[in-house]
């Protein structure tokens, strides 16, 4: 190793250079970042020069003992991961009629895939190991789960209404499943669909915003967090989508206006904002897995003056992933899309609520806006302003029940005035997707809380990332970005960004895939 000590067995590699230092603690490490500044002389001619910025990262290496509390434990999303890490904390294997079934982690970027670490010094074969391994990174075996629900079902009878997990895997974990019953939460009912007023039996006391309700969330946290001995808590939100909240000067506009609104009982305030300043006051990350606005901009105001993450909006599971992968391929081989109809239904209560037309808008915006920068990055294909038609439909269709059926045209202008026409019909086991979708945002949001850096010399001071965890968008369909910057929908780029960052990270080059040591003549 560089200067430092030895790496702890316990990592599956270490980093051999003068760069990189591992003490028992602590990866330092001198990153050099290179990218290109471009300008415009005075012909108006683009100019691209090279440039060198150096950093300097601290990753904590103390694994920490990690509590997730998510808002909607007791629905689909919420009782199936549940399901899923007991399952695989536990070994289980169960029956189905296609034969036995082993717990996995397939569809967890961080669990699931690998990453090429570099190329065998002798044999020039790629070497690749586990998303997982490339940092020191909690595993979703030993996580803590918790959280609140505005019904009161024990996850056992909740894993049963939401009809997802096989019977055979249901009965080995119903007995600790049984155990756990969510907290009771807050429930503004002008945010969520009506339809949902009848399981709502859970409920702290109150029909509108308080700080009553900010102080409950708080210390359920923290009561939450002693009881299990953590020593971090993350919170998701995984329950209903909610209508969007509107924007008003001098009520959710800034972080002080925000706090005010909700101690005066604001109406226009939802529940998923009080539970992101709630998390926010206490530097308990937030992340919102829905496509509501959460995050109006006195909540990312308040969360830049903690320094708190948050990270959102809306998982990114099946038929957007598959959009967001699309629509990249297509664009960047030079085909001009001219339009995408995105037509989908479903039968599971995820539905039932988006089958009314306020939360469904919500859901619509998120679902539309995933191809916006992928198109204006092709100046060749479309002019300023031009835009592919793009439409998106949900229907609530019960007899489905969580298996989501999306079906997709892409339509395109090929060479010489031909089309191309790609149809996909999309099954996405709803909950099966986004589960762990769920875990990686946990992961990854945890990682980002043991990491600073800052820029290479003696005065600066160590600090961490943006309070915004543009880093999450891979996992998110309108990511949340830091205000001004740009958002990326590109699910290849997306995957880059987390990639090469956890690489700095311990001191390595982004993987530009060049392979030039096998094309040397
Ligand atoms: P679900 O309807 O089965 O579960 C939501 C749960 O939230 C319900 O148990 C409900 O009682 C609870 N809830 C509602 N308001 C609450 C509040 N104020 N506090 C606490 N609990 C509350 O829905 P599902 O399928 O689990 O999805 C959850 C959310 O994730 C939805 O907003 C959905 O749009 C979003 N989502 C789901 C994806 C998926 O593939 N399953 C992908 C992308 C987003
Ligand atoms: C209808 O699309 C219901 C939604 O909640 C989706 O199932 C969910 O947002 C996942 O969407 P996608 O587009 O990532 O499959």
């Amino acid at each position: 190793t560089g200067c430092g000590t030895e790496a702890p067995v316990q990592d599956l590699f270490e980093v051999d250079s003068a760069n990189v230092q591992y003490t028992p603690d602590f990866i330092n490490t001198k990153y050099t970042y290179r990218t290109t500044a471009v300008s415009k002389n005075a012909n108006g001619k683009y100019v691209a020069a090279p440039k060198e910025t150096l950093y300097d990262f601290k990753v904590d290496r103390k694994i920490p003992k990690l509590g997730v509390m998510l808002v909607g434990l007791g629905g689909n999303n919420g009782t199936t991961v549940t399901a899923g890490i007991i399952a695989n904390r536990r070994n289980l294997v169960w029956e189905t009629k296609e034969g036995p079934r082993s717990a996995n982690y397939y569809g967890s970027v961080i669990m699931g895939s690998t990453t090429k670490l570099g190329t065998d010094s002798k044999s020039g074969q790629e070497i690749n190991i586990p998303f997982h391994d490339l940092l020191p990174m909690v595993h979703p075996n030993d996580l803590t789960i918790g959280g609140w629900d505005i019904s009161g079902m024990n996850l056992a009878e909740a894993m049963d209404r939401a009809k997802v997990l096989e019977p055979s895997l249901k009965s080995l974990v119903r007995k600790e499943m049984a155990l756990m019953k969510p907290l009771p939460s807050i429930y503004y009912p002008d945010f969520i669909a009506a339809n949902q007023e009848e399981r709502a039996d859970n409920l702290i006391p109150g029909s509108k915003a308080e700080w009553a309700h900010v102080e409950q969330i708080r210390k359920d946290i923290s009561d939450f967090k002693a009881a299990n001995g953590l020593d971090k808590v993350i919170v998701q939100w995984t329950a209903n989508t909610e209508r969007f909240a509107d924007i008003i000067e001098g009520v959710n506009d800034t972080a002080d206006n925000l706090l005010k609104a909700i101690k005066e009982g604001h109406e226009e305030i939802s529940p998923s904002t009080v539970f992101a300043v709630a998390c926010i006051l206490d530097n308990v990350p937030f992340i919102n897995g829905s496509p509501q606005n959460t995050f109006v901009p006195g909540s990312i105001d308040l969360a830049e003056k903690h320094g708190a993450f948050i990270g959102g909006d809306d998982f990114k599971s099946g038929q957007t992933k598959m959009k967001s992968a699309l629509v990249d391929f297509l664009i960047n081989a030079g085909i001009k899309l001219t339009s995408i109809a995105s037509y989908n239904h479903l039968g599971n209560n995820d539905g039932m609520n988006l089958s009314s037309q306020r939360q469904f808008r919500s859901k619509e915006i998120s679902k539309s806006n995933v191809v916006d920068d992928m198109v204006a990055a092709n100046t060749v294909l479309y002019k300023e302003g031009e835009h592919p038609d793009h439409c998106v439909v949900i229907k609530y269709m019960p007899a489905v029940g969580d298996d989501k059926r999306a079906l997709d045209e892409y339509y395109a202008e090929i060479f010489l005035g031909g089309h191309q026409s790609i149809s996909i019909f999309n099954v996405c086991e709803d909950s099966l997707l986004a589960s762990p979708l769920i875990i990686d945002l946990v992961l990854v949001a945890e990682m980002m809380t043991r990491i600073e850096w800052k820029a290479h010399g003696a005065d600066a001071k160590y600090a961490g990332f943006h309070s915004v965890l543009s880093i999450l968008s891979f996992m998110l369909k309108a990511p949340l970005t830091p205000p001004g910057t740009p958002v990326i929908n590109s699910l290849a780029k997306q995957r880059a960004a987390l990639t090469n960052i956890f690489r700095a990270c311990v001191g390595l080059d982004p993987e530009s895939d060049m392979t030039l040591e096998h094309k040397l003549f």
